[in-house]
């Protein structure tokens, strides 16, 4: 008698041992295969309409949306189970799961976080959306320090450099933004201050390096008590003020800035006169913050402030 193992992702335990056991080969498909379905992706999918490597969705259903995860696997694991994601979009239940970008570098599991996004991508490919963080960035804006290629190294020994060429292709098309109609605009890092049209957020990457908008939504922090912007202490990006973020809200016309890429002791912190919201979904060294979260937003219900989204946070 031939017992089916069932090949779709499971539980979320399953795809961390699936993560676990890749060789090299699966890992290099995997990814491989991502890139290509990204590649193509275009127009409307599911409730995804895509503009270059932006992504509009309509307001209805759930989304859970995630910020830097850097190599953290225990943490997504959690993120996972507690969102029960996995059982609702098997459900085929309107859901979306979207990551504000920097998977790899800093935590253990780099290559392990990158198979489980990857395999989710490939199980619910209308329900996860992959953005750009800046440790997955162009070559000349190379995140430092990048110890991506040590952990697959420790990995998958001396086929860890086509894994890491792979991944590094993979990159390219990762999602520059995100935007939930008339509620939310999500980036990973910051606004583009020059950006004028939600065109700008769309094709920042083909205007990179001539413009500044992806270097800018990949690196940039807020700053209060600024107006327009200032050097970045990071060394790529600008430090940015309040009547930068009104710009882009008014301009792509939503209410709250959604965003990654600063640690947090409590797992989010607010700005802007509550008009960003930052996530950090990672627990661990070198960061040891108290407590990770994510978001899980019911689309339908408005929210005129990042103060109001508070309640919707998830903290682990
Ligand atoms: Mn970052």
């Amino acid at each position: 008698m031939v017992i089916a193992i069932a090949v779709s992702a499971g539980k979320p335990s399953d795809l961390v041992s699936m993560a676990k056991r890749a060789s090299a080969n699966n890992f290099l498909k995997l990814v491989n295969g991502i890139t290509n379905i990204l590649a193509e992706e275009n127009g409307q999918i599911g409730n995804m309409q895509i503009t270059g490597r932006l992504v509009s969705i309509q307001p209805t259903g759930d989304a859970i949306i995630v910020g830097d995860v850097h190599g953290d696997m225990m943490s997504l694991k959690t993120i996972l189970e507690n969102s029960k994601f996995m059982e609702k979009a098997s459900k085929n239940e309107e859901i979306t799961m979207i990551f504000l970008g920097d998977y790899g570098d800093r935590g253990l599991h780099s290559p392990e976080v990158y198979y489980i996004i990857l395999k989710l991508k490939e199980v619910f490919p209308k329900r996860i959306i992959l953005m750009k963080g800046n440790h997955e960035g162009p070559n000349d804006l190379l995140a430092h320090p990048h110890d991506l290629l040590d952990h697959l190294q420790r990995k998958f020994g001396d086929a860890s450099s086509h894994t890491y060429s792979a991944l590094r292709k993979l990159f390219d098309y990762l999602y520059n933004a995100v935007l939930i109609d008339k509620r939310y605009v999500l980036l990973h890092g910051g606004v583009p201050s020059q950006a004028s049209t939600t065109e700008d957020l769309a094709f920042a990457h083909e205007k990179h390096p001539h413009e500044t908008h992806l270097e800018e939504i990949l690196w940039s922090d807020p700053r209060e008590g600024i107006r327009g912007t200032r050097p970045s202490p990071r060394g790529a990006g600008r430090l940015f003020g309040e009547d930068i973020t009104e710009r882009l809200l008014r301009v792509s016309k939503t209410k709250v800035l959604i965003r990654g890429h600063e640690p947090s002791k409590g797992g989010f912190s607010t700005n802007h006169s509550e008009k960003i919201l930052t996530l950090f979904s990672r627990k661990g060294p070198p960061y040891h913050n108290k407590s990770g979260a994510y978001l899980h937003l019911d689309l339908s219900e408005e929210a005129e402030n990042a103060l109001q989204l508070i309640h919707h946070i998830h903290k682990f």
